[in-house]
């Protein structure tokens, strides 16, 4: 299913400078980008995108970390969007995620995991509508595409 998928480097990506890394793979994938912007996250933004964590030991942290420094938003495109972006992504703890994914070759701890993908449908439309307003999510059709999709 087409679909969209919301993803964040978070300030430790981008300070280590692995924004190019990082779109070069989810582009060369064949996912079409549709939003991006570099912002440095308000406070009321990141404890809304980590709303779900407000009750857990590591949530201060948390907000305090993503609000730290400037993070690269994105919204991208693609059939099965969601869930590859998470494959390609890797499982939330870096030492435990495979090498080929993005935290497994490039992170080693929890709490410095360089990047932020929507889980699941649900969580992607809310968080592309509290990231981007609807102006900033841009229209066209990627002339590769008959390449991408059979
Ligand atoms: O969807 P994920 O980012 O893989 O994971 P999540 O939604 O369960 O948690 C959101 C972020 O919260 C995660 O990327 C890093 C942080 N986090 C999750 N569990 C822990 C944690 N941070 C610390 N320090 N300790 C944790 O156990």
């Amino acid at each position: 299913m087409t679909e969209r998928s919301f993803v964040a480097i978070k300030p430790d990506g981008v300070e280590r400078k692995l924004t190019g890394e990082i779109i070069k793979r989810i582009e060369q994938k064949g996912f079409k980008m549709v939003a991006m912007k570099f912002i440095k996250p308000s406070q009321e933004l990141a404890e809304e995108h980590y709303g779900e964590h407000k009750e857990k030991p590591f949530y201060k942290g948390l907000v305090e970390f993503i609000t730290s420094g400037p993070v690269v938003a994105m919204v991208w495109e693609g059939k099965d969007v969601i869930a590859t972006i998470r494959k390609m992504v890797g499982v939330t703890d870096p030492l435990k995620s495979d090498p080929g994914t993005i935290r497994g070759d490039f992170g080693i701890s929890i709490g410095r995991n360089i990047i932020h993908a929507s889980d699941k449908l649900e969580s992607a439309k809310k968080e592309i509508s509290l990231w981007f307003s609807q102006d900033e999510l841009v229209e066209y059709t990627p002339t590769l595409d008959k390449w991408i999709y059979e």
